[in-house]
């Protein structure tokens, strides 16, 4: 997951609100740890970023779904004061402030920002002369820090994407390659690169791991060969998180790669397109329906509660179709 995103405000009429609901989601994140109220600003955001007309009042707003009594009441307070004094509280506390500015490392949770501030680490300064109570992960994460927290150009995931395409494809041309995320939500500028392979020779009734796990890092060594792949976070059997630089002149990117069976390939790119809000909901439908949905498979709910086998899937329509959902384009995704 890349960290910090606040839905875009290219065009969004409604981005102060957004912007407050975000901070107000990421403070429950990382400081109190409330999942649940996390998710139910980050809705309000999402719901509001695509509202077409400026929220005039608390009450409009808590006409849209998604949108309740409590959230209602701080955008009155937003628009009357122009603040919100429960942020203002926030910000006055230097502790506050210290767990979500290291949170922002990647590789840096909630539970390890907290027990690194409770060692009286509150700044980046100070966490670059204590990196040995790091994890690999987080020394890269932090060695990166100020590249990381730059948006890619849409252009530059392109230019990434021929070069995957080809340096794969040149190894063996029956891989086939998706960048999903943000980018393929039509975003002008993403947080990573987030790749999705996938290979006729991967299926996932005959899954032989140890091809699998040579697979991903022979797309890895590869990858590292031609000089893009620079760092790596972690690799597993079928994901990579790491780096990658286009060249002397371009940031360090967050790269994420993973491998997939090709039965599960459009279950995987539907879930890995996102965003997460509409992963969320179609999550939702896809129950209300009797089904359930996750980044492998869409199998039946029986009348006990069992999932089923899963559902033969050729498209993404086909997960849309099976659950009566209406079908939306990636760039319709949130
Ligand atoms: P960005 O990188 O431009 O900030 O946006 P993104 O591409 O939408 O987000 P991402 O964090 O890179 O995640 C990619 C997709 O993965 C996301 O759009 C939907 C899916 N996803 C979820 N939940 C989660 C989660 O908890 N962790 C991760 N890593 N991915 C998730 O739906
Ligand atoms: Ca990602
Ligand atoms: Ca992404």
């Amino acid at each position: 997951m890349s960290k910090r995103k606040t839905p875009s405000n290219e065009s969004n009429i409604n981005h102060e609100f957004c912007e407050f609901l975000t901070e107000l989601a990421d403070y429950e994140k990382n400081v109190t740890r409330d999942i649940y109220k996390h998710s139910a600003y980050r809705k309000a955001a999402s719901v509001l970023a695509s509202h077409p007309t400026r929220i005039k009042s608390g009450d409009e707003a808590q006409m849209l779904k998604g949108i309740g009594k409590k959230i209602a009441k701080k955008i009155d307070e937003f628009i009357q004061t122009g603040k919100l004094r429960k942020l203002e509280n926030i910000h006055s506390d230097s502790t506050n402030t210290a767990i979500n500015l290291l949170t922002r490392v990647s590789g840096i949770g909630p539970a390890k920002a907290h027990s690194l501030v409770n060692e009286g680490i509150m700044t980046i300064e100070d966490l670059r002369k204590h990196t040995d109570k790091l994890t690999h992960h987080q020394v890269i994460g932090l060695r990166y820090f100020e590249d990381f927290e730059k948006k890619i150009p849409r252009n530059e995931v392109e230019q990434i994407e021929k070069i995957i395409i080809k340096e794969l494809k040149d190894a063996d041309p029956d891989f086939k390659i998706t960048i999903c995320g943000s980018y393929r939500r039509g975003k002008t500028e993403s947080g990573d690169i987030d790749t999705l392979i996938t290979h006729p020779s991967l299926t996932s009734d005959k899954v032989d791991k140890k091809h699998k796990n040579n697979m991903l890092k022979n797309i890895v060594a590869t990858l590292e060969k031609c000089g893009l792949v620079t760092e790596t976070l972690s690799l597993g059997e079928t994901k990579f998180m790491g780096a990658c630089k286009l060249d002397s002149d371009h940031p360090t990117r967050r790269l994420d790669i993973r491998l997939t069976p090709q039965d599960q390939y459009y279950c995987s790119i539907l879930y890995f397109t996102g965003s997460d809000i509409f992963n969320k909901d179609m999550r939702a439908h896809a129950l209300e329906n009797g089904f359930t949905l996750n980044e492998y498979t869409l199998r039946p709910i029986g009348s006990t509660g069992v999932p089923g086998e899963p559902v033969e899937i050729h498209s993404e329509e086909d997960i849309f179709d099976s659950i009566d959902f209406p079908f939306k384009k990636p760039e319709e995704r949130g």
